[in-house]
This record gives C-alpha cells, sequence and structure tokens, in this order.
C-alpha cells in the first residue's frame, strides 16, 4: 500500500475513532502493529471446529492460502457423519430431506455460495466452483444440484439411519420449536489469515433441523452468515438464522471493526443490536466470530453455551464465547 494510501486509512480510522468516542491509540494501534501480526491463524464455531481448523492449519502451516485452507477445513465436519449439523449425516428438514446451505469468500472480495442443495456432501466446495468457475455468486436448489453434478460431484444419499431415525421421531409430535446451544444450531463458520497476511472465510450447514422444506438460513448468505474485508476482518455467525439475516450479521460485525472496535467487541454490538430488534431471547441463541487483519479474534454470543476453536502458532483452543445474558 502507498504511503499516502496509508496515511489516508488510518486518517479516516482515527477519524472514525474520535467520532465513536473510542481511544485513538486503540483504534491506530491495530493499523500501525500489522508487522507483529498473528499469522497464520485460523478460528471456527463450536467445538466441531477443532478436527476442522487442523485441516486448515496443515495447509496455513505450509503457507497455504486462506482459500484453500477454509475449504479444506470445513470439509472435515461436512463429511462427517457424526456432526449432525453440517453435510452427511445432518438433520433433515420436516420431510426428511438434507438441504444444504454454504458459502466460501475470498481476499478479492470474490463470493460464491449455493442453498437449498440436496445429495452433494460437500456443498462448500461447490460454492466455491460458483465462485470461480460462474459468473454468479448463488445457486439454489435443482439448479445448484444441476451445476455440482455438471461439475463431477457426485449424487448421493446424505439421510444417515441415526438422522432417519430422529427424524421419524420428530415427526410423531411434529413440533417445530428451535432449542438454543443443542445440536440444531451448530453451522461451522470458519474463518482463516494465511502467512501472506490475507482472509477467507467459509460456512456450511444443514440448516436448522426440521425447517419447512425450502426454507433457508443465513449461513448462504453473504453478509448475514459470513462476511470478509481483506482490509478489514472477517465474520462469520452460527445460531437462529433468521434473526442474523435480519441484522446482515457477519457484514456488521466486519463494519464494527472497521470503526475501530476490537474483533469481540464487535461482535459483542451485532449481538446487542439483535437483542435489540427482536422481541423476545428467550430462546433464540445467535453467536458470531470474528478475526481482524491482524490475527486478533474475539467471538460473543447472546446465551452461555457457545464455543469456538482457535489454531495458531501457540497452539489448540477452545473458547467458550462470551455471553451478553
Ligand atoms: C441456520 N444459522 O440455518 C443456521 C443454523 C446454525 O448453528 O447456525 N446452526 O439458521
Amino acid at each position: 500500500m502507498s504511503t499516502r494510501r496509508k496515511f489516508i486509512k488510518l486518517s479516516a480510522l482515527g477519524a472514525t475513532a474520535l467520532g465513536s468516542g473510542l481511544p485513538i491509540e486503540r483504534a491506530l494501534a491495530g493499523s500501525l502493529n500489522a508487522a507483529k501480526s498473528n499469522k497464520p491463524v485460523v478460528i471456527s464455531t463450536w467445538n466441531h471446529g477443532v478436527p476442522a481448523n487442523a485441516a486448515a492449519w496443515e495447509i496455513l502451516n505450509k503457507k497455504g492460502t486462506a482459500l484453500d485452507a477454509v475449504e479444506a477445513g470445513v470439509r472435515v465436519p461436512e463429511g462427517d457423519p457424526e456432526v449432525r449439523t453440517v453435510g452427511y449425516g445432518g438433520f433433515p428438514d420436516r420431510e426428511g430431506k438434507v438441504t444444504l446451505d454454504a458459502c466460501i469468500m475470498d481476499k478479492d472480495s470474490n463470493c460464491g455460495s449455493v442453498a437449498f442443495l440436496q445429495h452433494i456432501k460437500h456443498p462448500i466446495s461447490v460454492a466455491r466452483k460458483v465462485m470461480e468457475e460462474t459468473p454468479h455468486v448463488m445457486l439454489v436448489g435443482e439448479g445448484a444440484l444441476q451445476f455440482a453434478l455438471e461439475k463431477g460431484f457426485r449424487k448421493e444419499n446424505l439421510l444417515t439411519p441415526a438422522s432417519e431415525k430422529d427424524w421419524k421421531n420428530w415427526l410423531k409430535e411434529s413440533k417445530y420449536k428451535p432449542v438454543i446451544n443443542i445440536e440444531n444450531h451448530d453451522t461451522i463458520g470458519m474463518l482463516a489469515l494465511d502467512a501472506n497476511g490475507d482472509l477467507a472465510g467459509a460456512c456450511t450447514t444443514s440448516g436448522a433441523a426440521y425447517k419447512m422444506h425450502g426454507r433457508v438460513g443465513d449461513s448462504p448468505i453473504i453478509g448475514a452468515g459470513l462476511f470478509i474485508d481483506n482490509e478489514v476482518g472477517g465474520a462469520t455467525a452460527t445460531g437462529l438464522g433468521e434473526a442474523v439475516m435480519r441484522t446482515v450479521g457477519s457484514h456488521l460485525v466486519v463494519e464494527l471493526m472497521r470503526q475501530g472496535n476490537s474483533p469481540e467487541d464487535a461482535c459483542r454490538l451485532a449481538v446487542e443490536r439483535i437483542i435489540a430488534k427482536q422481541k423476545d431471547v428467550k430462546d433464540l441463541q445467535v453467536g458470531f466470530i470474528a478475526l481482524n487483519k491482524n490475527g486478533e479474534y474475539g467471538a460473543y454470543c447472546i446465551h452461555k453455551g457457545f464455543n469456538y476453536a482457535v489454531q495458531d502458532k501457540s497452539g489448540v483452543k477452545l473458547i467458550d464465547g462470551k455471553a451478553k445474558l
């Protein structure tokens, strides 16, 4: 970046910091310390983020790109039938169909997304192909499936016997009520900063368990479930997608970081915005994680119980997200 451009950016940051009442030193320190940045680093939602991060780390540690890392990382829970909320083995909708949502975003603000996709185990890789091999950002349903098959993905049955059994039990009462902090809100969202200092993110889910057929959540929506701006940072969301979409949550978190907030503060402010817009948050969980350009990270959620996984040079961590309530 030219010195002049850097100066303009820092001036803008300083002005924002003044406007928001944030200490200017803190806002500026973030930009000025770029040389000391913590990289590479990868963070992701929930405890299934630990093995997912390990796969991403293998790439990051060999100076691979953040984009390759996040794709490889989230493919781990996508392919794991024991993870009942992502990819193969995910809970179906109320008609017993496993429908998947995923998106990916890179350092150049390229993005790709698939929603309401059936029969394909790795929707994140289809999303990447949408990004790289089509003029579009998002493909859904039958069109997304047709595209995946054209690209050589295999059509398979994603409903495992365990998920089918649970669905049949659910049918007995057919009561749809999202429950906080348990398996029906366990999307994986992953953010990585590579050795080159570039960011990328990925988000993939089977969505809310027993949702209406055709329902799409926040996870494949760029800006809601995931957002990356390589000049600032990235954010991703988990929890009740409808609440995240109403506030375009991940974009909000990134913009709050742009204004000088730390990753954790940005996540907290976005959570507070969601709470302010909802009548009742008793049964509503949303969690955000965020990573900035310096490799600093943080998280925040509405209710206790949300955790996130981190891997960097200092090792592997599973951290409880701070909660508002
Ligand atoms: C959705 N946000 O479809 C997703 C679900 C989720 O952790 O995050 N689960 O609403």
